[in-house]
């Protein structure tokens, strides 16, 4: 019997393919292995999943890549603003990255099973913006180093708080904006604080479901190909997913009252610079490695 912590409540799109991808092991297996998920950060933060995988204290956890790339550059490359902005690309770059992500993770003793992107990022804020000198001074939700970078870069407040946090801390007034998925503003009812979401489209996080490496060597060979099995299709039906909620998650903040603004050319532009920014910084950080990565995903455009 395993333990799978996630981040997100068990409503959340996420969740339920992890749910589904439980019960298909379950199945798979007969019932040889059970995973039993803990939604919500209930057993662990979401910073502190990763950790817990590695040390065993969970046999295998969901992760938002991003969270960790102060630890290495490469688990912030799904984070860099306007690098991938749609679904297609998204999988590009990930089909760019998978290899050496899974290498990052067998290093740390763990193992990749699956990952799967939010919806693409947009603006949630009180003010409406036209162009990024308006973010000046806003009190800047963050959820990753790449978040907080970009507050710094347009000179707002950065604040760091996790998804189960945000419906608070926008009601005590310590936030006023963030940039995150649809998904996200409707899990923690953002509309009932913030009016505006602007679609920037401005990147796809992913989330990726590890498994401690130990763990998975103790599995007889079936189940783990049982596993294996069901991991690839969490992955496929985890991609469609998002996708197909993507469009239901933007029409219920419309339904509750939001605005849902295309961004002004000259927004558009502003992010679009501080996006090159963060690439190059990014570059210049992940060195020949992430070079490797970035020509491998520009080679499938
Ligand atoms: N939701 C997560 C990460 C990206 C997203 O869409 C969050 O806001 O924490």
């Amino acid at each position: 019997k395993w333990d799978l912590p996630t981040a997100s409540p068990a409503s959340n799109f996420h969740t339920e393919n992890i749910a589904q991808f439980a019960a298909d092991v379950d199945k798979a297996s007969g019932g040889k292995l059970r995973i039993q998920v803990h939604p919500n950060a209930s057993l662990f933060k979401a910073p502190e999943i990763k950790r817990a995988v590695q040390g065993g204290q969970a046999q295998a956890g969901e992760i938002l890549l991003v969270n960790f790339e102060n630890e290495d550059p490469l688990y912030g490359l799904d984070g860099i603003p306007f690098l991938a902005t749609s679904y297609g690309e998204s999988l590009k770059l990930y089909k760019a990255s998978r290899k050496a992500l899974d290498d990052k993770l067998a290093k740390q003793g763990m193992k990749l099973l699956f990952a799967v992107p939010w919806p693409p990022q947009g603006i949630y804020t009180k003010r409406t913006l036209a162009s990024v000198n308006d973010m000046k001074g806003l009190k800047w939700r963050a959820y990753s180093p790449a978040t907080a970078k970009i507050a710094e870069l347009v000179g707002a407040q950065p604040m760091t708080v996790q998804a189960a946090e945000v419906s608070q801390a926008l009601a005590t007034g310590v936030i006023d904006s963030y940039m995150s998925s649809g998904a996200t503003g409707f899990d923690s009812k953002t509309y009932e604080h913030i009016k505006n979401w602007y679609d920037t489209q401005a990147w796809l996080p992913k989330n990726a479901v590890i498994v401690n490496k130990k763990a998975f060597d103790a599995l007889d060979k079936a189940t783990q190909a049982a596993l294996l099995k069901a991991a690839a299709d969490a992955e496929t039906r985890g991609w469609k997913l998002s996708e197909e909620k993507n469009g239901w998650y933007v029409a219920q903040l419309k339904g509750k009252g939001m605005n849902i603004l295309k961004p002004s050319d000259q927004l558009t532009a502003d992010l679009r610079r501080v996006g090159n920014h963060m690439l190059a910084e990014w570059q210049r950080k992940a060195g020949d490695d992430g070079k490797k990565v970035i020509e491998a995903y520009r080679a499938q455009q």
